[in-house]
């Protein structure tokens, strides 16, 4: 059993485990070189060879507790039927929702052509050493929503009259949304995955109103499949401030991915009952190493007696110095 997984399950304390989200990505050189030569992204998700030596780079160079899968959210959209495009200035832009393409689409169909990130997955985990967790992961629902119909106005912001105009339509899509993302998990596990987290990245974007229907309920549901296929899931709805009290209580997790909004010692006090992980702002590594590793070293205090897994409050930025983070994981390993 990995370190990660006994902080979650067992809710060990201070293991020191540590891990990143986007730890395989851009601010790696080794990846950038993969990339240079691989300009679809989506195509580079789908090639399970190169997949899989992008997640075990930074597990290579930092000696990390876990690998994840190098994959996207956006690749369930893109399988069941819409063209995914990164615009470097604008992110992630999707063809147009059809809603009849999308409650058609063949269970089998979507199977086979997300094989490639099981056989990722596969591949991966038979290079990983026994003791290192192997992360699946997938969108939360609202979040892919956000992106399937374009509900976005600009980068913090979602159209109003827009979400308005599409709200009849999201229950029925949310639960296809729900079945399909379940499969996917079901198959990432077959493959060797012994985590999922649950990225609800703009769930911070939606009114109080309707947080319950579309992301407390939805995370729930996620969170309910994969106590019965028994796996360990971390949530991470980013930007719900102090709501992530009433997530923790309501969706019941293993594990909650704290976002740099949230106050530590806030989050120690009134997230019980969990796992947490995260929380440290991904631009502090920008800075020099000292002031990195004392705001490391804030987070691992507050955190000394509860269950914890350090990690960041966002994605590593794609500027972030490979060296300095390799010091702070020795640090963290140390201290
Ligand atoms: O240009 C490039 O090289 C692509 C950059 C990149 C990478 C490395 C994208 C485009 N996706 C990824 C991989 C990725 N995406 C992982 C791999 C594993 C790892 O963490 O190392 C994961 C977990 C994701 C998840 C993801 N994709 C999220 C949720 C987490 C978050 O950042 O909020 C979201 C919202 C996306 C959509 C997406 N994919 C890529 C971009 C630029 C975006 C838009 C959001 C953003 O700007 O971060």
């Amino acid at each position: 059993m990995s370190d990660l997984i006994k902080t979650l399950i067992k809710k060990n304390k201070s293991c020191n485990s540590v891990w990143f989200m986007r730890q395989a990505g851009r601010y790696l050189p080794e990846f950038r070189k993969i990339r240079q030569q691989n300009q679809n992204f989506i195509k580079l998700c789908l090639n399970s060879e190169l997949s899989s030596q992008i997640s075990l780079q930074p597990v290579e160079r930092f000696d990390l507790d876990a690998a994840i899968i190098f994959s996207d959210i956006l690749l369930v959209p893109h399988v069941l039927g819409q063209d995914v495009i990164f615009d470097k200035e604008h992110g992630p832009n999707l063809s147009k929702f059809n809603q009849q393409t999308f409650l058609n689409f063949e269970k089998d169909n979507f199977l086979s052509k997300l094989k490639p990130v099981y056989d990722a997955i596969n591949k991966t985990r038979k290079k990983l050493k026994k003791d290192k967790s192997l992360i699946s992961f997938i969108g939360g629902p609202w979040t892919l929503l956000v992106y399937m119909m374009n509900l976005k106005k600009n980068k913090n912001e979602i159209d109003r009259n827009k979400f308005k105009d599409n709200k009849q339509k999201m229950q029925k899509i949310l639960s296809s949304l729900i079945e399909y993302l379940c499969l996917h998990i079901k198959n990432q596990i077959s493959a060797g995955a012994d985590i999922v987290q649950v990225f609800d990245s703009w769930a911070g974007l939606l009114e109080n109103e309707y947080l319950n229907e579309l992301c407390f309920e939805p995370n729930y549901q996620i969170v309910e499949f994969c106590k019965k296929e028994n796996i360990p899931v971390i949530c991470f709805p980013r930007g719900i401030k102090e709501k992530y009290a009433e997530f923790n209580l309501k969706v019941k997790p293993d594990g909650l991915n704290i976002d740099y909004e949230i106050d530590p010692t806030w989050a120690r006090d009134n997230l019980t009952g969990v796992t947490l992980q995260g929380g440290m702002n991904p631009k502090i590594l920008l800075r020099g190493q000292e002031e990195i590793n004392a705001e490391a070293k804030k987070y691992l205090d507050i955190f000394k007696d509860v269950p914890y897994i350090f990690n960041l409050g966002h994605g590593l930025v794609p500027e972030t110095d490979p060296e300095k983070l390799g010091n702070l994981v020795k640090f963290i390993r140390n201290y």
